[in-house]
Parts: C-alpha cells; sequence; structure tokens
C-alpha cells in the first residue's frame, strides 16, 4: 500500500469518527508513512507483528484488507485489533503486547522456524521495564524479534524525554532495534473535534 492510500484510509477513519459514526475511541497514525513502508519492505507473509493502539498502517501495510479493518473500526475495535489470519496481533495496555511479541520470538526459535517478529512500539512504552526486560532476554539468547520504536516524542500529553530526564530513548542504537521519529498530526487520540459517547 502506498503513502497516499495510507492516508487516505486513516482521513476517512477521522471523518467518520469525527461525525459521530464510532463509538468507541480511535488512535490515528500519520507522517510516517514513509518510515513504515520501509521498515514493511523487510516484514514477510510469515512473519509476526506485534503492535498497541495505534496500529492502522501496521494492520494495513501486513495484508489486512482495507475493507475489512475499516469495518472492524467502525464497530469500535480501534485499539484493539486482531488479525490472526495476517499475523497481526494487537494490545492497548502499555507494554502488554510486549511478553506476547518475545514468548513468539521464543517458541520461533525452539521450533526452528523461519519466521520473524516484528514489535512496534511508541517511545514510551520503549522506556517502560517491560521493554527493557524482553530486550535484554531477546538480545542475549538472539531471539529473532526487531523491537521498532516509533518516536512522536509524546505520552498522551506528556513529554517522555523529560518524564525521565533523558536526551536521548535507552533503547535507541541497541541491537535488534529499529528507531525512527514522527510529528503526529492528529491528537493522543480521536481525530481533532471532541466526540463523547
Ligand atoms: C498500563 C496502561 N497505562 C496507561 C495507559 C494509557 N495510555 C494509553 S496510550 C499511552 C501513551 C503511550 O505512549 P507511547 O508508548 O509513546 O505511544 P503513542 O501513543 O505515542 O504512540 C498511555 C499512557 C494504558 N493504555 N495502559
Amino acid at each position: 500500500m502506498d503513502k497516499k492510500s495510507l492516508f487516505a484510509f486513516e482521513k476517512k477513519v477521522a471523518d467518520t469518527f469525527n461525525s459521530a459514526k464510532i463509538k468507541a475511541p480511535v488512535h490515528l497514525h500519520g507522517n510516517n508513512e514513509d518510515q513504515l513502508i520501509e521498515v514493511f519492505k523487510k516484514i514477510k507473509a510469515v512473519d509476526w507483528v506485534f503492535s498497541s493502539w495505534r496500529s492502522h498502517y501496521h494492520c494495513l501495510l501486513k495484508g489486512v484488507p482495507e475493507d475489512i479493518l475499516m469495518n472492524d473500526i467502525k464497530n469500535g475495535k480501534s485499539i484493539t485489533l486482531m488479525y490472526p489470519d495476517y499475523r497481526v496481533y494487537t494490545s492497548a495496555i502499555v507494554g502488554g503486547i510486549v511478553p506476547i511479541a518475545l514468548g513468539t520470538a521464543m517458541a520461533i526459535k525452539n521450533d526452528s522456524k523461519n519466521e520473524s517478529v516484528y514489535l512496534f512500539m511508541g517511545e514510551m512504552t520503549s522506556e517502560t521495564g517491560a521493554a527493557y526486560e524482553a530486550h535484554k532476554y531477546a538480545v542475549n539468547h538472539d531471539l529473532p524479534i526487531t523491537f521498532i520504536i516509533e518516536d512522536n516524542k509524546k505520552s498522551v500529553c506528556t513529554d517522555t524525554y523529560s518524564t525521565w530526564k533523558v536526551d536521548e530513548l535507552s533503547l535507541k542504537g541497541k541491537p535488534k532495534v529499529i528507531y525512527y521519529d514522527y510529528q503526529l498530526p492528529w491528537p493522543h487520540a480521536g481525530a481533532g473535534v471532541r466526540v463523547q459517547f
């Protein structure tokens, strides 16, 4: 899927949400199309994608059909999308998906399968103990997992860097880590118009 189509999809979700036709929260992607298209060049159909509350582009780029995804989002599942057939799993709990991704990578290694895990995390998630431990375990056991840190500098409305009093993220530049930064064109959640249900 190309950059224009990705953004067009997300814009449609935004418009649908702003017209109060989605009765649950949405967390939109944006301004990270190029970076994700690049990352997904490495990801094969047999590989596993783990993500969070913000996963629309991850789903689309892993091959989830637009109509199925849009329908699920309209049915209120934006932050809890699951597509076993496409090997896409998400969790809306900060850090919740991390050990599941790690365990999948461990199982792949134990079974000597030719598959990989790709774990997408916001930069605040990447600073949690769960991410730190998973990364340490994955590197020391050389598990087939890549951690992708998607840095928009914010955790909801809180500045991640000043929270931890750091100039750099803990996992940035470490083995098995891909990092990119981007400026989210949307609020943390929703699509810019206050909608309450
Ligand atoms: C255990 C837990 N605590 C708090 C929240 C509320 N929450 C949802 S997203 C989020 C911010 C996470 O920021 P980051 O990992 O940088 O991801 P981003 O939303 O910026 O993509 C928080 C605190 C949650 N979902 N789960």
